[in-house]
């Protein structure tokens, strides 16, 4: 399960919460299909018979009715219960995310207390990054191997062997707590499949698709009316050198890809036989090769499906034909990664040396094609300060964008920035990395408090005081956008009042008026009566607010409060 346990039965107020029979609220995992376990799957019954089963934890826990369970561990043991006699000779456990760490060692000891006879083997991110941590520091004993990197060729060359745990211990893509232990110079390496197109179809079969289809990341997409959606990946690895970014120690920094006639396949199959409405792309690098992405999109267009491009596009890529392409293709939203609104924290703290024109040309395009566009922002960077956050806050304002993301920088394992936090001190000794909602670096400029305070002030402002829609008068998107708010949070004052004076200027009096006495009924709350007050929203005439509320804001925002409730 990607989230914390923490995280899942006590949604924080900047989490998603659904109530289940039980009548609790629990913070849904998001369920993309995960592709690493199907990519393995197909490729290991490319070679040998066998018999493989998937249990997504992920999917399976939104689909629970009730949650009587104290810990993971305790799920694992009851849905490994239920297939015990399915006696696997290998279990592998697949974990992606930092904030997965514990739920993936509860996963390794659970399985091994069930079937202690059989191999308990991990992969993902956070094996391929945290091994030492693993084995040195909680000493574990039930993982008999991790494996580093991409999986499909070490996972063959284990399960055909005729001695397994020998292979373990001599295949250099390999982790083990012996060599862990003993050898302080040991070094695992990768095995990659250079070809892309040895990987067989994607074993898509082990998933219960329904399961996965109430995943929120694509329930969030607009302008998409067919829904069922299948995850691609049509290329690994990515050259860039984002500080932020640890996917070069799993798939590596040099491109490898799909060919375009193996692409098409793929797409035709997954239209006809699994009635695929939807290609949702996960490559990290997708315009590595433009040409070859003009091809992709005219497959697209030609099989009639929609596509979703979950991951930000590189925007230099993005010039006016290639975005036409993308219009050409029925795409009607796009994720820009613009990251930053401050040159400096691009260049220096980031890596990423982007130049801020590039982003407010491709944001407006967008806008002019009709494609509706999330920006991606990331906050918190060590190195980062107060002032480069207002002047980010400041030129992202004439970024057109509808939506922006706004995100916590989180030093995940296996990023430079993991590298930089962990040297200065800037993190808790074991922190693995967040879930990019929840601020945990502390340094000489900000406190990790500020940052998370600082994070839901800058997405008020972006998404709903300097809301682009409003501006620009787009009624259509702007309610669009604030409709997805309330689905998500139904007791989003901003969103009430913003989608408010939205209905009114459409001449929707009877919307205008209900949500407009929502946002006096919810506004005079404690938390939103605060927000109320630094923006300048009305609602909280007799609540005896003074400048103490604004809190660890009161630096960045003394000054020009009053602009703020100006420009309201
Ligand atoms: C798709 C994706 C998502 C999806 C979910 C993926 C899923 N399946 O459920 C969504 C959109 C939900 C998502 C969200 C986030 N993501 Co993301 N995501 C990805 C992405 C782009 C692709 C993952 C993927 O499908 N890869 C393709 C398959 C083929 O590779 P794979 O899964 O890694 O599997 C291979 C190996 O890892 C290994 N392997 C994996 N499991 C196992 C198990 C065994 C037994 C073995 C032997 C081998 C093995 O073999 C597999 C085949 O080669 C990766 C980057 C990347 N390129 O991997 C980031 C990545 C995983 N995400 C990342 C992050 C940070 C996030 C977010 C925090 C971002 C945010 N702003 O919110 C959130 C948080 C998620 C959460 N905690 O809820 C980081 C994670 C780093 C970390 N240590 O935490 C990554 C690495 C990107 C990065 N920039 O560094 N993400
Ligand atoms: S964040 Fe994206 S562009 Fe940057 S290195 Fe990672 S995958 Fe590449």
């Amino acid at each position: 399960m990607h989230i914390t346990w923490a995280s899942f039965i006590e949604p924080n107020y900047y989490n998603v919460g659904i109530k289940k029979q039980d009548g609790f609220s629990y913070n849904p995992p998001r369920t993309d299909l995960p592709l690493g376990p199907l990519s393995m799957s197909a490729y290991l019954k490319k070679f040998i018979d066998i018999d493989v089963k998937l249990i997504d934890f992920n999917a399976e826990v939104n689909a629970l009715e009730s949650i009587p369970f104290s810990n993971f561990k305790e799920i694992c043991i009851s849905f490994f219960d239920k297939i015990k006699d399915f006696n696997p000779d290998f279990i592998g456990v697949s974990s992606l995310f930092s904030p997965s760490f514990a739920n993936f060692m509860d996963a390794g000891l659970a399985a091994k207390e069930i079937w202690p006879d059989s191999l308990v083997l991990g992969g993902g991110n956070i094996p391929t990054n945290s091994y030492e941590e693993i084995y040195k520091d909680k000493g574990c004993t039930y993982f008999d191997g991790l494996c580093f990197g991409e999986g499909e060729k070490p996972l063959l060359s284990v399960i055909s062997s005729s001695d397994p745990k020998l292979e373990l211990s001599t295949n250099k893509s390999w982790i083990t707590k012996e060599k862990v232990l003993s050898n302080n110079l040991f070094v695992p390496k990768h095995d990659f499949i250079e070809d892309l197109d040895e990987i067989p179809f994607f074993d898509y079969d082990l998933c219960d698709i329904d399961k996965h289809h109430s995943n929120q990341v694509v329930a969030s997409y607009h302008n998409l009316d067919k829904s069922r959606g299948f995850h691609i990946m049509t290329s690994r690895g990515c050259p860039y050198l984002c500080t932020f970014c640890a996917s070069h120690r799993t798939h590596g920094r040099s491109m490898r890809y799909h060919s375009i006639s193996r692409f098409k396949e793929d797409c035709i199959r997954l239209k006809e036989q699994y009635a695929a409405e939807t290609v949702i792309f996960q490559d990290d690098h997708l315009m590595g090769d433009t040409g070859r992405v003009y091809k992709i999109l005219d497959i697209i267009g030609e099989l009639g499906l929609q596509s979703v491009y979950q991951n930000g596009l590189t925007l230099y890529a993005l010039d006016r034909p290639m975005l036409e392409a993308f219009w050409n293709a029925g795409v009607r939203h796009l994720v820009l990664p613009v990251e930053s609104g401050s040159e400096k924290v691009l260049k220096s703290q980031m890596k990423k040396p982007l130049k801020m024109r590039i982003s407010y040309r491709v944001a407006k395009d967008c806008r002019d094609l009709g494609i509706y566009t999330n920006t991606n922002i990331l906050i918190g960077m060590p190195g980062e300060t107060k002032s480069d956050l207002e002047e980010a806050r400041e030129n992202l304002k004439a970024v057109v964008s509808n939506w922006f993301n706004i995100a916590c920088a989180s030093p995940i394992v296996g990023s430079e920035m993991h590298d930089i936090a962990k040297e200065k001190g800037y993190i808790k000794i074991d922190t693995l990395g967040s879930d990019y909602r929840t601020a945990v670096i502390n340094t000489e400029d900000f406190s990790s408090d500020f940052i998370q305070d600082y994070q839901y002030f800058m997405n008020l402002d972006l998404n709903f005081v300097s809301n682009q829609d409003i501006k620009l008068e787009r009624w259509d998107w702007a309610i669009r956008g604030f409709k997805n708010v309330l689905r998500l949070r139904h007791d989003h004052a901003f969103a009430h009042y913003f989608i408010s004076k939205a209905y009114s200027a459409i001449g929707d009096e009877k919307n205008s008026n209900f949500h407009d006495s929502q946002y006096y009924e919810i506004v005079r709350k404690e938390n939103w009566s605060r927000w109320a007050y630094i923006f300048g929203l009305p609602g909280i005439e007799g609540l005896n607010l003074t400048d103490e509320c604004l809190g660890l804001l009161k630096d960045v925002l003394r000054n020009n409060i009053n602009t703020i409730s100006a420009e309201v």
